[in-house]
């Protein structure tokens, strides 16, 4: 079952990536996760003026021109505010996230589903790793005490690197959108094809997060993705890839989220995932957004009392950290 041909089930296995062409219906399926977003927005810059950190709610702006703004005004790139998800530390009562119906949906959009049936069968877990990356333009990007901007490139790394051992041996798989067309300028992914076959690497920390230092790449050259709305890119958990700095006058905005099959760890025990699709047993589906919601409020109170540990399993002292 599914929707993939045998051809792209074989490339994806053989290449470690699959990149699917107009598998979303971009007015049906991405306009509403727009929309949604929006008022996201329109929530925060109310919230910023009240606070008087930004001098005017720019209305008027479209989307994309408004939430540059917005950062740039209040110094900060609110990137937790539009997330569905949590941060892997500090997590307090107030903490922002957004874990909206659009955003539901979209996980449990059939055309998705059919192709994730595909690769890892038809019990499929939503993975709680998972993230919305608006990704301004770089020169417009406010900067850190460290002088570095707050939302840039990502650092070269596997997922698998990214999640806890007790994930190794599973099919998470990771999914990747753009909500608007995201050429090289704007920062695309950029994959190393046949990477997953290397076995996980080691990652180091760095200042913008967990990479992969360049020596143990071998001088294997990355692919860049560029995709256009409606676009999907399918990727295995030990393919290695990165993203660009966005050069361009326009916010990179995309999805990446994960599957795996039902009964496998996620690899990131503290958060929430659910049944997303299940031909055994149907009635596990979670089909109510207002409880998908109420899963992360939950974990984000929760969290919130409690010292989480730690998310990975990397430390500066590898030697092949150095
Ligand atoms: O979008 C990006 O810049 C990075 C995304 C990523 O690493 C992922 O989706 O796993
Ligand atoms: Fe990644």
């Amino acid at each position: 079952m599914g929707s993939l041909t045998r051809e792209q089930v074989a490339q994806f296995e053989e290449e470690g990536y699959l990149l699917v062409g107009g598998l979303f219906d971009p007015a049906e399926d991405l306009d509403p996760i727009i929309e949604e977003y929006k008022g996201v927005l329109d929530r925060l810059a109310g919230e910023l003026y009240a606070k008087g950190e930004i001098s005017s709610l720019h209305g008027d702006l479209p989307f994309g021109e408004r939430l540059i703004r917005v950062y740039q005004e209040s110094g900060k790139v609110h990137a937790q505010y539009f997330d569905f998800s949590l941060p892997q530390a500090d997590v307090k009562p107030d903490t922002p996230f957004w874990a909206g119906p659009a955003v539901f949906a979209a996980m449990r959009n059939k055309r998705l589903l059919d192709a994730v049936e595909s690769l890892i069968g038809p019990e499929v877990y939503s993975n709680p790793v998972q993230h919305v990356r608006m990704k301004p333009p770089e020169r417009l990007t406010p900067k850190d005490e460290k002088g570095l901007v707050q939302l840039g490139k990502t650092p070269v790394h596997q997922d698998n690197g990214v999640v806890t051992e007790d994930a190794d041996k599973t099919q998470i798989l990771t999914v990747w959108f753009p909500l608007t067309r995201t050429t090289v300028k704007h920062g695309c992914l950029s994959i190393w094809p046949g990477s997953h076959r290397k076995g996980l690497l080691d990652h180091c920390p760095t200042d913008i997060g967990l990479g992969i230092p360049g020596k143990l790449l071998g001088g294997s050259k990355a692919l860049p993705m560029p995709m256009e709305r409606g676009d999907v890119l399918f990727l295995h958990k030990l393919t290695v890839h990165a993203s660009f700095s966005n050069t361009s006058d326009e916010v990179r905005w995309s999805f990446d989220l994960r599957y795996n099959p039902i009964g496998q760890p996620t690899g990131r025990t503290h958060f929430p995932g659910f049944v997303a699709r299940s031909r055994q047993h149907p009635e596990t589906e979670l089909r109510e957004a207002a409880a998908w919601e109420g899963l992360w409020r939950d974990t984000r109170d929760h969290l919130a009392t409690i010292e989480m540990g730690k998310f990975n399993r990397w430390n500066k002292e590898n030697p092949a950290c150095a």
